[in-house]
């Protein structure tokens, strides 16, 4: 168990074992909704987004978590309501699926949190990343999101995280920008991306480093 009272697996995408079937439904799942976007936003190629995640490369992984209840935590000495906190996923799209217990949380904007209600049997929960708000040029926003401990049962959730090759560039395509849009963000590798994001707190917004204007920003600041 980690200092913030949740238990964290993840299983590197590609690897051997009993969750293979499980990562390749949903990244079948996550192609056709990222072919569906693209065709949404009228670009020519509507594989362009879906191939980063079908390259043998591509950096994709599945994290399970689990949030013990906090009436346990407290026995511990831990009485931390905040599971995980509040973040944006780097990747380009998450598939997130949980048990019935609630504790997902999406903020539409500062300091407002909206609780997502858990459908086990029935419903995904789609977040958009960081790199799909880069590639769309703000046109599908990151959406930033917490999990919350319940008081007396146990949360559990997984997580597929589609996800580029490190070499991969993230660039919008030139169909979605114009004198009137411009672009918001410099192209950058998802190997430069993911060296933010490690570089940085859980909660902090990395693309500010990749905004146009941001040219000159240092990481270190
Ligand atoms: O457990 C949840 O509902 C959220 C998990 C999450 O945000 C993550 O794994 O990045």
């Amino acid at each position: 168990m980690n200092g913030r009272g949740y238990v964290c697996l993840i299983w590197v995408v590609g690897d051997r074992c009993a969750v293979n079937s499980y990562v390749e439904a949903v990244r079948e799942l996550a192609c056709e909704i990222l072919e569906l976007m693209a065709a949404g936003l009228r670009v020519p190629d509507t594989s362009m987004l879906s191939n980063f995640l079908r390259d043998s490369d591509s950096d994709s992984l599945l994290r399970l978590n689990h949030y013990p209840p906090l009436q346990l935590l407290q026995l511990l000495n831990t009485s931390n309501k905040i599971g995980f906190g509040e973040h944006t996923d780097p990747q380009i799209l998450t598939i997130l699926r949980s048990n019935d217990v609630p504790g997902l949380q999406i903020s539409p904007q500062d300091g407002f949190w909206v609780p997502v209600s858990p459908h086990p049997s029935t419903a995904f929960c789609v977040n958009v990343g960081d790199a799909l708000q880069a590639l769309t040029n703000g046109r599908f926003l990151s959406v930033r999101h917490r999990a919350m401990v319940n008081s007396c049962r146990t949360r559990m959730s997984m997580a597929y995280f589609g996800a580029p090759a490190p070499n991969a560039r993230i660039a919008c395509p030139p169909e979605l920008l114009s004198p009137h849009k411009p672009n918001l963000y410099r192209p950058f590798t998802w190997d430069e991306y993911k060296k933010a994001t490690y570089s940085t707190k859980l909660g902090d917004t990395r693309l500010r480093f990749f905004t146009v204007q941001s040219d000159h920003d240092d990481l270190s600041e």
